[in-house]
């Protein structure tokens, strides 16, 4: 035993200190300032175990033998063949060189989605993009799988996308003046526990005790009771998924028809909203909007929504909606209709009124938000304007050249020949992985930069072994977090590996931009300006002081200035003339022009309910279940799937499926057993955990698990949802990720598949071995 040495360090999910004895990770304690840490925390020495690390940089033999003419379907077959970091390089350099001067670089794909590590300096697909934009730059990517058609919504009806990045109403304030609190989705320390950046301190809980102290009215309008912390007293309505725009969208309408909507602040504060009132009042299909018509879509309670609406208007209230609500299908329609019920209300602009999105969704949505900027390392300009909707990868893959619209703009898909993703995992996060498998034989060349054996490393020709943040400097900190934070490095890296920094370094010098990349600093050098970039602007804009590097570093952390009790949009309300929203009207748009002249049907001018492609209301049989496929509690998607936190909410080695007890007896299903979930698209296993808390037609999976096919039957046996989602766009307007509209077949599963499991084993060993 030698002296333990403690290291301060940090992930998306929480700082700690790290216990460290002789390159050998023996504890993790968490950070003392942490109200609440995150049990992610003890996962992290998983990172250390070589077992699902790449090792060293490998190359498909395939792609080594004939390169861009190698057969695609080798992917994910072939054996892979360990290449020096010299020659690897090299080989990376000429691809991108190659790619670049015989088709453009927009035929390089380098959006490159993904959460990597929490570190603002080693961020490897901000290093990606850095490096590519010095040669000519890469096809890019716009929103995110978390926020897509909030975001395009909102910057057309708000002018930007604040109120769901953590800038609406922030918690301190709810806390102590709302009175009636409507959440739409979940406030859960489940989702919470992460932030993208890293979190200091997570203050969700600290917040709703004072809510349960002052005895605010609280609703929660989700599938699954758990979607707030059991010790929350809350009326629970389990609404059908996917059918929250018709429930706001009844309760305005209950509100107009007792003519009790605010016609002050709609007249000042809103433009187009005749459209909405006249959608709510009879519409083009000659239907009132209304309690009655609420209920019948949504499976809730006429009286209770009927009893709510005037609530909502007698009382102080707060709407939240979750990110969830957006991932599905017309998923603008409940952020564009919950904006309507608040404008509607009248109380946008009020301390602890209005609505806001995204609390809890990330642990910093809702705390106080950071005034100042947060350490980034430069992707640089990027000098070319290609990009797509994030989620429409596969269409771009499958469809070179064809056409497809965003924010209103015909656009075209490029001509991908490669593929470099750096920092992400498609085959966890991609929805309909059966459509992705084949979308992915498309590409000349698909390069994957992880450390981790994952089912998209699997699936590359060529792969480069970044380090764990733990084998590498760094610092977390963002937009939403009240401090920066340091991470030290732990233990030297596995095998071969190198950092990004390190791994870009040498490509990019090999691209002949070495100096324009790396600015002449190396890894400490980064940190310190990085870190100084964000000090110099707290005391230059704020007059707010921060300990130097060698105080910060040492300590490991340092406050950021910070905005609390923030009121959203109260200058707006009192003055809208002297603070005009940037949208067309100035105003909040509760109809809208460029809508109308678009005339899509699946994002109309008013805030609509549309029904989703799957849904209960569309459901054929009793065996069909709609199927929601949340953030996995025990980890952060696909990483560390094998660490302490995530393998105790296993069970039979695959993850547990929830399912409620009267349709489990239905279908002849127990608790503990095996099942299998299927539909047109793919089919996985889980194990049935049968609970009273959650909808009766619904069935919840986490997301996260690695994808695990069995054989060729395209059965996967870990229990990842995505074989099962739909991939199509939200809609033409804001084309984003629909993961939560899928229906279900759900059936007792006997055969044997403990043969998939030792066969994927026996593979990643031979991996690490090679
Ligand atoms: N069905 C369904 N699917 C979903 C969702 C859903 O609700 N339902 N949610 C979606 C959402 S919101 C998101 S954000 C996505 C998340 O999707 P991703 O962000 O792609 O998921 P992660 O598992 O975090 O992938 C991060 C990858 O980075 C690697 N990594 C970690 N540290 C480093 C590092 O230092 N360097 C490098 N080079 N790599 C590193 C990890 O090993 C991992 O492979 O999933 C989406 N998918
Ligand atoms: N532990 C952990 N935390 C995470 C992550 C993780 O992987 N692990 N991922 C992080 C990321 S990247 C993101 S973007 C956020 C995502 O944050 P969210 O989008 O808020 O998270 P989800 O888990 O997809 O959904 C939250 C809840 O919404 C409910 N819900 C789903 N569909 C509907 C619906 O149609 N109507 C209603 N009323 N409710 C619905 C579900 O019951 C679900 O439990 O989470 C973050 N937090
Ligand atoms: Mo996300």
């Amino acid at each position: 035993m030698g002296t333990i040495k403690r290291v301060p360090h940090c992930s998306h999910w929480g700082a700690y200190t790290l216990l460290v004895d002789d390159n050998d990770i023996v504890g993790v304690e968490p950070f003392a300032l942490d109200p609440a840490p995150s049990p992610i925390i003890r996962s992290v020495k998983e990172w250390a175990n070589p077992e699902r690390r790449v090792l060293r940089p490998m190359v498909r033999s395939g792609w080594l033998d004939k390169r861009e003419g190698s057969d695609r379907h080798g992917r994910g077959r072939e054996n892979f063949v360990a290449v020096p970091w010299d020659e690897v390089t090299d080989m990376v350099a000429s691809e991108i060189r190659r790619v670049a001067d015989a088709f453009g670089n927009e035929a390089i794909f380098a959006g490159s989605y993904g959460w990597t590590s929490c570190g603002r300096f080693h961020h490897a697909s901000s290093l990606l993009k850095r490096t590519l934009n010095l040669v000519g730059g890469f096809t890019g990517h716009v929103d995110t799988y978390s926020i897509a058609a909030g975001p395009v919504i909102l910057r057309h009806t708000l002018g930007d996308d604040r109120a769901c990045g953590g800038q609406a109403n922030t918690l301190d304030s709810i806390a102590e003046h709302t009175e009636t609190l409507l959440v739409f989705g979940a406030l859960s320390p489940r989702t919470a526990q992460t932030e993208a950046g890293g979190i200091a301190r997570h203050g969700l809980e600290t917040h709703l005790k004072r809510m349960v102290e002052r005895g605010v009215r609280i609703i929660l309008v989700s599938p699954l009771k758990d979607d707030l912390p059991e010790w929350v007293p809350a009326e629970w309505w389990p609404i059908r998924p996917n059918t929250d725009a018709a429930l706001m969208l009844g309760l305005a309408g209950e509100i107009v028809k007792a003519d009790r909507h605010d016609k002050g602040f709609l007249e000042r504060c809103t433009s187009g909203a005749d459209r909405l009132l006249n959608y709510l009042e009879a519409g083009e299909d000659g239907v009132r909007k209304d309690a009655g018509w609420a209920a019948s879509i949504t499976g809730l309670d006429q009286a209770k929504i009927a009893e709510l609406a005037r609530v909502l208007v007698d009382t102080r209230s707060q709407i939240t909606v979750s990110w969830s609500l957006q991932r599905a299908h017309h998923g603008e329609q409940p952020f564009w209709a919950a904006l309507g019920l608040a404008s509607v209300i009248g109380q946008i602009g009020l301390p602890g009124g209005g609505v806001g999105y995204g609390y809890a969704s990330l642990g910093g949505v809702g705390l106080p938000f950071n005034l100042g900027k947060s350490p980034a390392i430069s992707q640089l300009v990027k000098p070319i304007n290609s990009f797509i909707p994030v989620a429409r990868i596969s269409d771009m893959l499958l469809n070179p050249g064809g056409t497809y619209t965003y924010e209103g703009e015909e656009r075209t898909y490029p001509d991908t020949r490669l593929v470099y993703w750096a920092g992400g995992n498609p085959y966890h996060h991609h929805q309909d992985l059966n459509r992705l498998e084949e979308a992915w034989t498309r590409p000349e060349t698909i390069i994957v930069q992880d450390p981790m054996w994952t089912a998209t490393a699997q699936r590359a020709d060529i792969i480069l072994p970044a380090t764990t943040s733990i084998e590498r400097n760094d610092l977390a900190g963002n937009k939403r977090s009240d401090m920066v934070l340091a991470m030290h490095q732990a233990i030297e890296p596995l095998g071969e590996a190198k950092s990004d920094f390190a791994i870009f370094d040498m490509i990019a010098a090999k691209l002949g931009v070495g100096e324009r990349f790396n600015e002449g600093r190396d890894e400490m050098g980064w940190l310190r300006h990085l870190y100084d970039n964000s000090r110099d602007d707290a005391r230059t804009r704020f007059g707010f002081d921060m300990p130097d590097f060698e105080t910060f570093w040492e300590q490991g952390y340092a406050p950021v200035p910070v905005k609390e009790n923030n009121v959203y949009l109260a200058d707006f309300r009192d003055a809208p003339d002297a603070h005009p929203l940037g949208t067309e009207s100035g105003k909040i748009v509760l109809g809208s022009e460029k809508l109308a002249k678009l005339d899509y049907a699946d994002c109309r001018s008013h805030p609509a309910w549309i029904e989703p492609a799957e849904w209960l209301g569309s459901a054929t049989g009793a065996d069909e279940l709609h199927l929601i496929s949340h953030q996995p509690a025990g980890r952060l998607h696909s990483q560390l799937e094998t660490g302490e936190a995530s393998r105790a909410l296993k069970k039979n080695g695959r993850e547990q499926a929830r399912i409620h007890p009267q349709k489990a007896a239905e279908l002849n299903i127990v608790d503990g057993q095996t099942i299998r979930l299927w539909n047109e698209r793919g089919a996985c296993l889980a194990t049935a955990d049968v609970s009273d808390t959650v909808r009766f037609e619904v069935i919840v999976l986490p997301t996260g698990a690695w994808f695990t096919p069995h054989g060729n039957s395209g059965l996967d046996v870990a229990g990842n949802p995505n074989v099962l989602t739909l991939d199509i766009g939200t809609s033409q307007f804001g084309q984003g990720c629909s993961a939560h509209t899928c229906l279900v077949h759900v059936e007792p599963y006997h055969g044997d598949t403990s043969d998939a499991f030792a066969a994927y084993q026996t593979r990643l060993v031979a991996l690490a071995a090679v």
